[in-house]
């Protein structure tokens, strides 16, 4: 068996991570026989929580988790990581301007990069869930300069995961028989949901989205909306927010950059922005359809957009580069 990798998860007494722990403990995302070293830091009033929750993952008798490593100090959070999962961030209270709220992220997450930077593994991959996720992606990333931009990356494969079911559901077919739908720019409400290049295999015969829905209208319209909306639709169920589907696409997300994706496959993710994809301005962290190879990203590039996506695409693009540059603001 091989050296355990040290993996950091943040917000670590938190409801995503609940979930998150268990799947990466048992081998869910490093692989079955990756021994793992869990960090789990979150802020000093939770930490009587941790302790429950190191509690619990003793008492699975997990046999790849070799040490569990609850703490409140970033040095120690930080210290040669191999992969660090930011979850925790500031939540919106009762009544905080989404100004104040950017502003409390900007300070977490300055902290956390220039941590990164400091104590991680310059080989580190670096996911960020915490919302705003990306721009507070791209904040970690400013205070990061001696790690690649490539490491970084946010989450937006549960708006995929999301976007998938949708159509296999419309479509009568399991998830799994749906591939390449994409999620453009930000995992905010303006996220562009696109299936121009989607294909369902229905009764074993591929086709592209649009010809196995039959149903333009639904795909321009509640389809996107529902994908956007769903996050406020499980609040509103359950009175909390999304945790097992978040942390089930936090496994998926990391697992691809571990493992590579499929042949012929890709998956969406918030990555940062060269200036050189699809006219996406550059300096933002904007989600992209990508493929993975030795743990490398890549941008599937040349796909056509026609002008309905393309208002989408750039409408997301303007509302992610006003985030960046309120967020850029406090920091001057
Ligand atoms: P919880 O409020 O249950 O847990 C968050 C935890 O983070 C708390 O224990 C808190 O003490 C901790 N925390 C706060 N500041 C911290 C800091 N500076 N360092 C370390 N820990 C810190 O939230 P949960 O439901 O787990 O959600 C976590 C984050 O994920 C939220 O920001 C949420 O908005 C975001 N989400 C992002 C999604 C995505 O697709 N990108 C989807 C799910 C989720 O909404």
């Amino acid at each position: 068996q091989s050296e355990p990798i040290r993996v950091l998860v943040t917000g670590a007494a938190g409801q995503i991570a609940y979930t998150l722990l268990y799947r990466i403990a048992k081998g869910d995302v490093f692989g079955k026989d990756q021994p793992i070293i869990l960090i789990l830091l979150d802020i000093p009033p939770m930490l009587p929580v941790l302790d429950g929750v190191v509690m619990e993952l003793q008492d699975c008798a997990l046999p790849l988790l070799r040490e569990i490593i609850p703490t409140d100090k970033i040095e120690v959070g930080f210290k040669d990581i191999d992969a660090a999962i930011l979850v925790g961030s500031m939540p919106r209270k009762e009544g905080m301007e989404k100004k104040d709220l950017l502003k409390a992220n900007v300070a977490i997450f300055k902290t956390q990069g220039a941590a990164l930077d400091k104590y991680a593994k310059k080989t580190v991959q670096v996911v960020v869930v915490g919302n705003p996720a990306n721009t507070n992606c791209l904040i970690a990333l400013k205070f990061a300069p001696s790690i690649p931009k490539e490491n970084f990356s946010c989450l937006t494969r549960l708006d995929h995961n999301r976007a998938c079911s949708q159509v296999a559901m419309h479509c009568g077919v399991s998830s799994d028989k749906v591939k390449n739908v994409i999620i453009w720019g930000n995992h905010y409400s303006t996220q562009y949901p696109d299936v121009h290049h989607a294909i369902v295999n229905t009764h074993g015969c591929e086709l592209g989205a649009y010809k196995a829905v039959k149903n333009d209208a639904w795909l321009h319209g509640d389809f996107i909306l529902t994908v956007q909306q769903r996050g406020a639709a499980v609040i509103k169920a359950r009175k909390l927010s999304s945790a097992m589907s978040a942390a089930n696409a936090v496994c998926d997300h990391i697992k691809d950059i571990w493992f590579g994706t499929k042949e012929g496959e890709f998956i969406s993710m918030g990555v940062y922005a060269a200036g050189n994809s699809y006219g996406i301005p550059e300096d933002l962290i904007y989600s992209f359809p990508v493929q993975i190879k030795n743990k490398r990203w890549k941008v599937v590039d040349g796909m056509s957009t026609n002008d309905f996506s393309r208002a989408k695409m750039n409408a997301t693009a303007a509302e992610l580069m006003e985030e960046r540059d309120a967020a850029l603001d406090f920091l001057t």
